[in-house]
């Protein structure tokens, strides 16, 4: 039943001699459950074709952004459009404050932001503000989680560094994370004793509020509050970064969703419609400290670029229109819920939650609330799994510890394949 993939192999044979792992990313690599990544040749809708023209459907999405699915007839219209008048000017444009606008009315805690190129950007620029608005250094993060891989950042994190397995990375100094302090999530009491231990010293406490990056891990309830009331009593700044959840848990995000509002949130992938993206902002007040209306620097060349803005603009008009994000969530419902049945009728032991259009599951009795829960995870029947599900044509992330996303494509058609495919699969593990 295998698929031929000797194309993909022959490729990655190539990659191999030209990048570190064969790739331009560790998650893409296939290290989490073997084998050879596919190379993709093109997409359409809910569905990716590999180098040698198999078909599969797209449970990864580009990791998050394409919520109306590949190749959606708008974002490609905005592109090219805006590509015939030029791609980069290094000067500001009205698309940029379109997007900027339509951001604010979906999420109206960022009173005011500033567009970078990608999540990694938006998270180190945001904590340099935080550090800059505050006068102090240290910041609390969460085991598992991933706010990309600036130096300060890469601290017990999630995505391909819990995949790795990895401890923390060689080359960061440990200059650069001495005022990092990592905590598991879901646990206030920690949060709490931490900023009591440094009661002016904790400038922000940096958060995935819906984890993404260690499996799907939601917050437990009252927790977002939580940290909420904690970091407001020492003065400290929470930050939500909604790089993934941003639009995708609810059209407001996590703070939407839960009713928290942070002080500041990272955005990014989403507002580029699958282009190179990211945003910080958040209450005025805290904003005007950045360059060059205050002393905090931040810049680059192709922030805000306008092929960005224009994909990004497309994307969340049509996203936003009504009914089409909650279709993709009742979509979502039904796979999670399908892939439930479908492990207790094998008696499959399974942890499986979903919220707006993000899924995860993991194969394990404990319940999973934070990274050491989601390790307890049986990664070689999530291997098995993963395979099994791509020989039958569906492509979900390859790794326990990343999250699954629906788009505006999966319509019944490909939910019934996948669940489908999910009973063969469960049947045989
Ligand atoms: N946050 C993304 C996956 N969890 C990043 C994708 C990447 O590292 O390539």
């Amino acid at each position: 039943m295998a698929l031929s993939q000797d194309r993909s192999q022959e490729l990655f044979q190539q990659a191999q001699g030209l990048f570190p792992g064969g790739v331009n990313s560790p998650v893409r690599a296939f290290r989490g459950v073997g084998g050879t990544p596919l190379f993709i040749d093109h997409a359409q809708g809910g569905y990716i074709w590999d180098a040698d023209g198999n078909r599969y459907i797209d449970y990864v999405l580009s990791w998050g952004p394409l919520v109306l699915g590949h190749a959606a007839t708008e974002v490609v219209s905005a592109i090219t459009e805006q590509a015939a008048k030029g791609t980069s000017y290094g000067a500001p444009t009205a698309l940029e404050s379109q997007l900027a606008v339509l951001i604010r009315e979906l999420m109206p805690s960022l009173e005011m932001m500033r567009f970078v190129n990608s999540g990694t950007e938006a998270t180190m620029s945001v904590i340099r503000l935080a550090r800059a608005f505050t006068g102090r250094s240290k910041i609390i993060k969460f085991i598992g989680q991933y706010h990309g891989h600036a130096d300060l950042l890469l601290v017990q994190a999630g995505s391909g560094v819990a995949t790795l397995g990895l401890p923390d990375s060689p080359g960061v100094p440990v200059g650069s994370t001495q005022d990092t302090i990592s905590l598991p999530f879901n646990d206030l009491g920690v949060v709490e004793a931490a900023l009591a231990q440094y009661p002016d010293q904790i400038a922000a406490v940096i958060v995935e509020p819906v984890a993404g990056n260690m499996g799907l891990v939601l917050p437990q309830d009252g927790y977002l509050q939580g940290l909420r009331d904690l970091t407001t009593r020492y003065g400290a700044l929470l930050i939500f970064d909604e790089v993934m959840t941003g639009f995708r848990v609810a059209m407001g995000g996590a703070q939407a969703l839960y009713s928290v509002t942070p002080d500041l949130t990272a955005l990014g992938k989403v507002i580029g419609g699958g282009l190179p993206v990211g945003a910080y902002g958040g209450r005025t007040e805290i904003m005007k400290h950045v360059a060059p209306s205050g002393t905090m620097y931040q810049a680059g060349t192709l922030s805000g670029n306008p092929l960005a803005m224009a994909a990004g603009l497309a994307t969340l008009r049509s996203w936003s229109q009504s009914g089409v994000f909650e279709r993709a969530a009742t979509a979502t419902t039904q796979l999670i819920n399908g892939i439930r049945e479908i492990a207790a009728a094998n008696n499959i032991s399974l942890q499986a939650a979903s919220v707006g259009t993000m899924f995860g599951f993991f194969f394990t009795d404990t319940p999973v609330i934070d990274y050491a829960s989601a390790k307890t995870s049986d990664v070689a029947r999530f291997a098995r799994c993963f395979h099994a599900l791509l020989e039958r044509g569906v492509y979900i992330a390859p790794s326990q510890f990343e999250a699954g996303f629906v788009s505006a494509a999966h319509d019944q058609e490909v939910i019934g394949a996948t669940l489908h495919a999910f009973t063969e699969v469960l049947a045989l593990l």
